[in-house]
């Protein structure tokens, strides 16, 4: 388990954090010994500050709710209803919230017939009571759907009406208390091409499906942002020109077609995308609303440990990616996708990868999460 190599200097309601660093935190610190020597060894003298307080007003900094998919394979018990530490964490520092895995076909509706929506009711409770807004996700989507629905014998039509109950099941439930939905997520592939091969609803209806999938969406809550949503699209490339053609090409058939969410699971393997600022503006300028969904940034790690060097680079990661949001006008929200490291759902895809959210296992903050508080504290002032 990975604990904190940083303390910082906490006040007020960040207490918590201080009580998470793990006594076996100390053996990892830097030499220094005080705890204000050693945030400001590690460049971070400043006091931690939840990031919602410093966000800019009306600026959503988000995470996603831990459980389901990759976590039901895990040891841990479910973070979200056990783990009342990560609870307060979720509660602290973040003002939007996006069920992991909670709304996806095979977990919220495992059978033809039948329903779970326990997981997803007591996020959206959890949200209200924190004042914190709820994204959806997801509704059209390629991945983790139920056997029942991909391997079942279906005619067209009766797709169509399933896929139309759904939305309209799922939306219409949470009508009011989600305010943006992923309708279609990554629908399409690096060239720029539909995904008509694995999406089940592209497979058997083509492109049409796309636009009655929001026009469900849109009638069971009329006033929920409907967005697309992918990654591998943070820059300018073939697939983020499909979006946006297809995008102005909807709107202008009258479809309601809200918004685009760059998913942002970046990795310090590649580049950092330095278009991506350009990229969201191009959308903005569309008048398209834009958001940032899914950041987190992998480490080569190979088995050992993240370097100093390799957190410092995560933090600018992540801070370059914040600034492109808040530098475009309509970049409203810009959510993580794992509040720990222990919850993440990086190593379990990427063997080699790992350390990608901004908080260690003991909930002691990386030099990214003070990338994240400097960025959003500067841009409060501005
Ligand atoms: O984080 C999710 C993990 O728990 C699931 O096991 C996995 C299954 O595909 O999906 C992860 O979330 C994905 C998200 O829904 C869409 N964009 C990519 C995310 C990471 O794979």
């Amino acid at each position: 388990m990975r604990v904190g190599r940083y303390i910082a200097i906490t006040v007020g309601a960040s207490a918590l954090l201080v009580s998470g660093v793990a006594p076996a935190a100390a053996g990892t610190l830097p030499t220094s010994g005080t705890a204000a020597g050693a945030a400001s060894q590690a460049g971070h003298d400043q006091k931690q500050v939840p990031l919602r307080k410093v966000a800019p007003k009306g600026f959503a900094i988000g995470v996603a709710v831990a459980g389901g998919g990759h976590h039901l394979d895990q040891e841990y018990p479910d973070p979200f209803k056990y783990d009342e530490e990560y609870r307060g964490v979720l509660a602290k520092h973040f003002n939007s919230v996006t069920p992991e895995n909670h709304l996806k076909w095979d977990f919220v509706h495992p059978e033809r017939n039948k329903y779970r929506f326990g997981p997803a009711d007591a996020i959206v409770r959890f949200a209200q009571q924190n004042g914190q807004k709820v994204r959806g996700h997801t509704l059209l989507w390629h991945s983790q759907n139920p056997d029942w629905l991909t391997k079942g014998k279906f005619s067209r039509k009766e797709l169509r009406n399933i896929l139309k109950e759904h939305i309209t099941k799922v939306v219409g439930r949470y009508r009011g208390k989600i305010d943006q939905w992923d309708v279609a997520n990554e629908i399409f592939d690096d060239n720029g091409k539909l995904r008509t091969k694995e999406n089940i609803w592209l497979k058997t209806f083509g492109p049409s499906i796309i636009a009655d999938a929001f026009r469900w969406a849109h009638q069971a809550d009329p006033k929920a942002k409907l967005f697309f949503n992918d990654y591998g699209a943070e820059g300018i490339n073939k697939r983020s020109d499909a979006y946006l053609k297809l995008m102005k090409k909807l709107r202008k058939q009258g479809v309601p077609v809200h918004g685009f969410g760059v998913q942002g699971h970046l990795s310090l393997n590649y580049p950092f995308p330095s278009d991506m600022a350009k990229n969201l503006k191009r959308f903005s300028d569309a008048g398209f609303e834009v958001a940032v969904t899914e950041v987190d940034v992998r480490i080569p790690l190979n088995g050992g440990d993240a370097s100093e060097g390799h957190l410092k680079k995560q933090a600018d990661y992540y801070r370059r990616a914040l600034e492109a949001c808040l530098s475009v006008k309509r970049c409203n929200s810009f959510t993580l996708w794992g509040t720990t490291d222990k919850y993440s759902w990086v190593p379990v895809f990427f063997p080699d990868e790992g350390e990608a959210t901004i908080f260690n296992d003991d909930f002691s903050p990386k030099p990214a999460y003070f990338a994240l508080q400097e960025t959003l504290a500067k841009a409060r002032r501005r």
